[in-house]
């Protein structure tokens, strides 16, 4: 019999959402979409749909930690991705880990809150995410809202989203995608990378009368699986931007509500 084909691992360390529109369910139906074979340390458990969260378990970081082991003793990734981390010590255990030599690269989301408002990173978590684990990354996926709270300074323009990337990458050493989905009064969705050396404008039709629920997720694992598969960064983002772009456009119904088509 032929050998199967070798198939890339991207893991995702993130939050598991019972309603499947975001968190890991969204990052392991888009690593499959992209041929990609899909390990996961789940770091908490939600309760939800698309109305919103009702409740939330995180596990213990020895756990998570273990889970990271797992995975890297038998089927070591080439690219990883952190969604939902929730408590500075999930936070702290990712960094321990991650603080090594020959990692493969991150892509963090620092997801912070959930479209429907819900808190999914503790306050007093957010040091701990900006001091020991973005330094860590290669690249940082904030939309505005994060952007704002990383930079402390709201976001309105696409100058603005210039600025927040510029500094992002200085304070922190790792490239951003600053994400402007959500910026008012514009017809199309512009997002900024800059790495230290380009900087490059992303731009898609804003898509009105879909539920933009695990957007982030989705993107960030797109760009996750590409650079699993081998494309340089900013290619990844190029192409992980027209993942995106499709995913909103093909939007499908379930009951009452939509949800992203991340099975492209
Ligand atoms: O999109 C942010 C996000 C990440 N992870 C989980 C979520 C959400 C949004 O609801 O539920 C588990």
């Amino acid at each position: 019999m032929a050998q199967p084909r070798q198939w890339p691992v991207a893991l995702t360390i993130a939050g598991s959402d019972s309603g499947g529109g975001a968190g890991i369910q969204a990052d392991l139906k888009t690593f499959a979409a992209h041929r990609v074979h899909g390990a996961s340390a789940i770091t908490c458990i939600t309760a939800q749909n698309p109305a919103g969260v009702t409740g939330i378990q995180a596990a213990s970081p020895a756990l998570v930690r273990q889970q990271m082991e797992a995975v890297f003793a038998e089927l070591p990734p080439q690219a990883v991705k952190t969604g939902m981390l929730y408590s500075a010590a999930i936070i702290r255990t990712v960094a321990e880990f991650f603080d090594a030599p020959d990692r493969p690269p991150l892509v963090l989301d620092p997801v912070m809150v959930a479209t429907s408002g819900a808190r999914l990173l503790q306050p007093a978590a957010i040091r701990a995410l900006t001091e020991q684990l973005l330094p860590l990354a290669e690249l940082v996926t904030p939309n505005l809202d994060e952007a704002a709270l990383l930079t402390g300074r709201p976001l309105r323009t696409v100058e603005d989203l210039r600025t927040a990337a510029r500094e992002l990458h200085e304070r922190y050493g790792c490239a951003a995608l600053v994400k402007g989905g959500h910026l008012r009064g514009m017809r199309e969705a512009v997002d900024v990378f800059y790495d230290g050396r380009q900087e490059l404008l992303f731009t898609a039709p804003f898509i009105k009368g879909v539920s933009t629920h695990g957007t982030g997720c989705t993107y960030s694992a797109a760009i996750t699986a590409a650079r699993a598969r081998g494309k340089s960064l900013s290619a990844a983002v190029a192409s992980a931007k027209q993942f995106i772009t499709d995913a909103i456009r093909t939007s499908y119904r379930i009951g009452s509500f939509t949800a992203l088509n991340c099975h492209q």
